[in-house]
């Protein structure tokens, strides 16, 4: 059975990551696997998910885990095989749960057949599905574009002597989107995924396919919406399919143009402005600056305001490339528990399309890396290089990882108190979080209290109450900048979102708040109770949601 799409039902639907390495390993060799995420189809149908955005799975020689793809038409040997492929779709599909693959089509793979072919000559037939140029005057890189990953867009192919584009690792060469073959090519692939029945595609930095490196840009370039537009046309046509850009150059400005309906490009895109606006100008994301949840709510609430009308918001803390969200955004020592909740329930009932990635739901918290040589992520080395040369200390960069490197997010999921957390019955390929004793699935499907336990009845409960979809937000100011409050109002029912953001009981004024009756949906801990005098007083991270009668 595959997943029954209807229209718009991504809207009321949430949606949950999943990085496969991470996940669950089916035989032991360490790496997480599709048998293994078949295995776990049933907690996540528990959890009420709507929807799986998977990571890459395509075949892959791994430099940046699967987001160099050597082979859209076949999955990685060390994740399965195509028939393991069918089966999750299935298996998934029984469950209503649908499938959204990542979308990697900015760059491929050097080892892509297209890329190999393009080494042959400056004649060879897909040569120009790349971007190639001669040496600028000096004989260097044709101009100074830098690479996302650190040092120059350009490398030298000494055969040819002409420069290749890549906006992030050398062996993941850029497209050339300018060449109507390659965008032909590119479309046949996503049809021959959909055609196999999946529900749709998340779209790895599909705000750069617009690019023109001679201008000096990458994202956001003066093609890209003709092309978003062409893509829908070719592909996501009449097919009620779900689609996610990421776009980390998505402003409140320009982010309806992705996603308003009637410009037939995207349902939604992921946008960064609350994950960076606390990275630093000099260190980017290795930054030692904490959060100023206060400016993070306000631009929540801007994005709220901006969709109101058109468009569709993601809302998410955290993915494979970020921290855990507890840790960045909440309190991951003493209210661990309570601020996971806090965060959850904030989120979760905006208007929008939720979003979870693995390990969140049960409050799995960043790791610690004790060296520099302990991280695997390819990005750690290229930024590492660009910030020590700028007399960035080894332990300076060292705290700003730990706070905030993307290995966080791709240790292995926490199934059990035991050994390598019930992950793999071998060697896990990134050391577990020794939390995973306290932290993981058993222990918290046992415990009413437990972060897993609220986001079951938070998915559940934005499920069932249509205003929590399509009704109005309206942000109220309670003149104290720690508490989360607003109303999502339909015309069948209003419902008081409320949450204390903070390690201090707050008190929220009788006055500051809609005075009617109201019957609580869902609280983080226990009932909020109004004080002799009407006010409420909220513990540390302390939420509700209730219904106005
Ligand atoms: O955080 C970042 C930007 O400052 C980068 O690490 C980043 O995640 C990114 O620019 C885009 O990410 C996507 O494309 C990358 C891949 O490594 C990421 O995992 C993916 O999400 C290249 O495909
Ligand atoms: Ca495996």
């Amino acid at each position: 059975m595959t997943f029954k799409l209807t229209k718009d039902w991504w809207k009321s639907a949430t949606g949950y990551q999943i990085y496969p390495r991470s996940f669950s390993d089916s035989n032991g060799d360490g790496v997480g696997d599709i048998p293994g995420i078949i295995d776990k189809l049933d907690y996540l149908a528990d959890l009420g998910i709507g929807f799986i955005w998977l990571s890459p799975v395509y075949r892959s020689p791994m430099r940046d885990n699967g987001y160099d793809i050597s082979d859209y038409y076949d999955i990685a040997p060390e994740f399965g095989t195509l028939a393991d492929m069918d089966r999750l779709i299935a298996e998934a599909g029984a469950r209503n749960i649908g499938i959204v693959m990542d979308l990697v089509v900015n760059h491929s793979s050097d080892e892509h057949a297209w890329f190999q072919n393009a080494l042959n000559g400056r004649d060879a037939t897909f040569r120009d599905y790349y971007v190639w140029r001669d040496p600028g005057p000096d004989g260097g890189p044709p101009n100074a574009l830098k690479s996302l990953f650190g040092g120059s867009a350009w490398s030298l192919h000494d055969d040819t002597g002409q420069y290749y584009l890549h906006f992030f690792d050398p062996k993941q060469p850029d497209l050339n989107w300018q060449n109507p073959n390659l965008r032909r090519d590119i479309y046949k692939m996503m049809n021959w995924w959909l055609d196999r029945g999946i529900a749709g595609f998340r779209m790895d930095v599909i705000d750069m396919i617009g690019k023109n490196p001679d201008a000096m840009i990458g994202a956001e370039g003066p093609d890209l919406h003709p092309f978003l537009q062409e893509m829908h046309r070719e592909t996501l046509a009449g097919r009620n399919v779900v689609t996610v850009g990421e776009t980390w150059s998505a402003s409140l400005k320009n982010a309806r143009d992705y996603c308003d309906s009637n410009r037939d490009e995207l349902s939604m895109v992921f946008q960064f402005s609350h994950i960076s606006q606390d990275w630093d100008p000099d260190h980017g994301r290795y930054t030692t600056r904490p959060v100023d949840m206060p400016a993070i709510r306000d631009t929540l609430f801007r994005w709220q305001e901006a969709m109101a009308e058109e468009g569709w918001n993601s809302l998410f803390w955290s993915n494979h490339d970020l921290p855990r969200a507890v840790s960045r955004f909440g309190d991951d020592g003493k209210y661990r528990v309570e601020s996971a909740k806090a965060l959850a329930l904030v989120l979760h009932l905006m208007k929008g399309t939720p979003y979870i990635y693995q390990g969140e739901e049960i409050g799995m918290t960043n790791t610690h890396f004790e060296r520099i040589s302990d991280f695997n992520d390819i990005e750690i080395a290229g930024h590492w290089t660009e910030l020590s040369a700028k007399g960035l200390s080894e332990a300076e960069f060292l705290a700003g990882a730990n706070l905030n490197s993307r290995d966080h997010a791709r240790v292995p999921m926490h199934w059990t108190g035991a050994q390598n957390a019930g992950f793999t019955t071998g060697t896990p390929w990134m050391p577990v979080n020794e939390n995973h004793i306290e932290i993981n699935v058993a222990a918290a499907s046992a415990d009413p209290d437990s972060v897993l336990s609220f986001y079951r009845k938070l998915v559940a409960l934005r499920r069932s109450v249509p205003a929590l979809t399509s009704g109005a937000f309206i942000p109220i100011e309670t003149g104290n900048e720690v508490i989360w409050a607003y109303l999502r109002r339909d015309t069948d029912m209003s419902v008081l979102v409320c949450a204390n953001m903070s390690s201090e009981t707050q008190i929220l004024k009788r006055d500051e708040i809609p005075t009617e009756n109201w019957e609580s949906l869902l609280q983080t801990g226990s009932c909020p109770c109004p004080d002799e005098s009407g006010d409420i007083v909220l513990n540390p991270y302390q939420g509700f949601a209730a219904r106005l009668i």
